[in-house]
C-alpha cells in the first residue's frame, strides 16, 4: 500500500490510501500507552478522518516492535507515568480523562473503525479495541489483559461495561477481576475478536476487509452502526441515529417546500401524500 501521511505527530503516525485512513500508536518502547498528548493527537485524526467524505474505514493499528525488547504491542492503556491525583497530566500541567472523547469519536463517527491489533492490548488499550466496530488481531503476538483492577485506572464505561454485553457478564468479570491474559484465539472464541490472522498478513487483512466495506452502500453502514449502538447509547444513541433520520428527510420534497414556505411567507404545500 502507497501509504500517504496525512500529517507529522509525535505520539500517532496518520496515513491516508485509497479510502482508507490509518491512525496508528507510535510510543512502541512503552507499549504503546497514550499520554494527553496521544489522546489530543488521536482526536484531531480521528476528527480529521471522520470530516474527511473520501474516507469510509479506519483503521486504528500500532507502530512497533519496540526497539528495545522487539515486542509487538497495540496499546496499553494510560500512561502511567503522566498520571496525577485527578487525571493524566499534560504538558500544559492540566489533568484530563480525555482518552473517553477518542473512545465517543469512535463510537459515534458514522464510519467503520477497525482496531488492527499487532500486540498488547492492555487497560485502556483494552478498552479502546472494544469500542471499535471490528477487531483482527495477530494471531502470534496479539494479547489481550485487563490491568485497570490492578492499577486503580478503571474504565466504568464501554470498556466494560459493553464488554460485557460483547462477551456475557461471567467472562467480563472474569477478564476484569482476574487480569489474566488472552490470546488472539480466546479472544475470538469469547466474540470480541473478528478474526485472527498471521502476524505478516494482519496490515494486508485490515486493508482488505476496509476494501471490503467500502463496496458497501455508505448510508446503509452508516445507519446500521448506529442502529447497532443505539439500544447500548440510551438518548445519545437515539440522537445519533436520529440525527441521520432528519438528514434523509431534508433530501425529500415536502422538507423542501417546508423551508420554502417560510423563507417565502406563505403557507406550505405538503401535497397531503400519506404513505402506509
Ligand atoms: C502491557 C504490559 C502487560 C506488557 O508487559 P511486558 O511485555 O512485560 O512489558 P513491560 O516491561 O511491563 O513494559 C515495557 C516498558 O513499557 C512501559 N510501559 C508499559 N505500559 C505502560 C503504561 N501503561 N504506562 C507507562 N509505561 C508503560 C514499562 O514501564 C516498560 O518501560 P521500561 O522499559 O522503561 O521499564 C505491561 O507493561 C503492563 O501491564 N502495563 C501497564 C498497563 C496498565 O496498567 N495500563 C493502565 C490501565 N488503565 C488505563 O489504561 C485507564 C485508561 C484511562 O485512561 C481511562 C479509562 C476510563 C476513564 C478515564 C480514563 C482516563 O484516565 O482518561
Amino acid at each position: 500500500m502507497d501509504w500517504i501521511t496525512v500529517k507529522e505527530y509525535e505520539d500517532i503516525t496518520y496515513k491516508k490510501y485509497n479510502g482508507v485512513a490509518r491512525i496508528a500508536f507510535n510510543r512502541p518502547d512503552v507499549r504503546n500507552a497514550f499520554r494527553p498528548k496521544t489522546t489530543s493527537e488521536l482526536y484531531n485524526a480521528f476528527y480529521d478522518a471522520q470530516e474527511d467524505t473520501s474516507i469510509g474505514v479506519v483503521l486504528l493499528s500500532a507502530e512497533g516492535p519496540s526497539s528495545k525488547d522487539g515486542v509487538y504491542s497495540f496499546c496499553s492503556g494510560g500512561d502511567q507515568n503522566a498520571r496525577g491525583h485527578q487525571g493524566y497530566v499534560g504538558e500544559d500541567g492540566q489533568h484530563r480523562l480525555n482518552i473517553l472523547e477518542v473512545q465517543r469519536l469512535i463510537r459515534f463517527m458514522p464510519k467503520v473503525v477497525i482496531a488492527v491489533v499487532p500486540g498488547w492490548a492492555v487497560g485502556g488499550g483494552h478498552s479502546l479495541h472494544v469500542v471499535c466496530d471490528l477487531t483482527l488481531a495477530s494471531k502470534e503476538h496479539a494479547i489481550f489483559k485487563q490491568t485497570d483492577a490492578d492499577v486503580t485506572s478503571f474504565d466504568g464505561g464501554y470498556g466494560s461495561a459493553y464488554l460485557a454485553k460483547m462477551v456475557g457478564q461471567k467472562k467480563a468479570r472474569e477478564i476484569f477481576f482476574l487480569g489474566r491474559n488472552y490470546s488472539a484465539q480466546d479472544a475470538m472464541d469469547m466474540g470480541m475478536v473478528n478474526a485472527v490472522i498471521p502476524h505478516a498478513e494482519l496490515e494486508d487483512t485490515a486493508y482488505e476487509w476496509a476494501q471490503e466495506i467500502l463496496g458497501k452502500s455508505p448510508m446503509a453502514i452508516k445507519m446500521l452502526k448506529f442502529a447497532m449502538n443505539l439500544t447500548d447509547d440510551g438518548m445519545v444513541g437515539q440522537q445519533v441515529f436520529a440525527g441521520e433520520a432528519t438528514r434523509l428527510a431534508y433530501m425529500t420534497e415536502e422538507a423542501k417546500e417546508g423551508r420554502n414556505a417560510f423563507l417565502e411567507k406563505r403557507k406550505p404545500n405538503f401535497e397531503k401524500k400519506w404513505l402506509p
